[in-house]
């Protein structure tokens, strides 16, 4: 087990979710790249949790409030490594003005949004990335609106990064995490992923390896650095 890892404290995610995934890479690229003073800031979902569980400095913080948070540690101390692993919802719902502004500043932070598509620790509402037409808790005749585009809302500023992965591809996600940790100034990662549970739940798969396939099948991998159609994983930054 990586020293990295609280040792004290069970993760509670359910068993077999991707989020186990995201929280290995970004370990691995803090070991890997040697990062020093790690800082993980995350706000309230199933992916914040995710905060609780490294074993270096770490804010739990409110819902929608991580990143001013992170912004502010960053601001008062500039060695070190500030980083958000937090969910959609709290990102793009609640937590959108401040991911705006952070972006516009440009801060050097890293955000990691696990883009699972809904709200999953209150039992499945429909958030920004649902798609239109998914049915979920709070949309029982199928979400009414288009997803969000943060790519194109990201690149309305003079610099920007943005990178679109997925927890599936373990080798995509590992790289994408360094690229956007080398970035100088604020980069954001979406990291698509499913809901285990609800996927199970509403018989949209039967086995958990269907869930990897639906990631994969899709979607093409883009090596140059340019504009990512939505169907495309890959990196674009100015
Ligand atoms: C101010 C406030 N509003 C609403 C909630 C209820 N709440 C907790 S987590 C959450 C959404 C989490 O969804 P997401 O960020 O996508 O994370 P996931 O659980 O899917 O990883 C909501 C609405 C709250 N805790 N605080």
């Amino acid at each position: 087990m990586s020293e990295l890892l609280r040792k004290n404290n069970p993760i509670i995610w359910c068993s077999g979710c991707v989020l186990y995934s995201i929280l290995n890479q970004v370990i691995k690229n803090i070991e890997k790249e040697g990062l020093k003073e790690p800082v993980c800031v995350s706000g309230i979902g199933c992916a914040a949790r995710s905060s609780g569980y490294f074993n270096f400095d770490s804010v739990n913080a409110l819902h929608g409030r991580a990143i001013p948070i992170a912004e502010g540690i960053k601001r008062g101390n500039d060695d070190l490594n500030v980083f958000v692993l937090s969910g959609d919802g709290d990102l793009l719902a609640i937590g959108l003005n401040h991911l705006i502004h952070c972006s516009r500043r440009n801060t050097d932070i890293t955000i990691f949004c696990a883009d699972n598509q809904i709200y999953g620790l209150t039992g499945g509402q429909a958030s920004p990335t649902s798609q239109k037409g998914e049915i979920t808790k709070s949309s029982p005749y199928g979400a009414e609106f288009e997803p969000i585009n943060i790519q194109k809302i990201l690149m309305s500023n003079k610099n920007y990064f943005y990178a679109r992965t997925n927890a599936y591809n373990t080798e995509h996600l590992l790289y994408c995490i360094k690229e956007s940790f080398k970035h100088k100034g604020f980069s954001f990662v979406d990291v698509k992923m499913a809901c285990l549970t609800e996927w199970i739940d509403k018989g949209k798969v039967k086995k958990i390896l269907e869930i990897k396939d639906n990631f994969q099948k899709n979607y093409d991998y883009v090596e140059e650095i340019r504009e990512l159609n939505d169907n495309e994983y890959g990196i674009n930054k100015k």
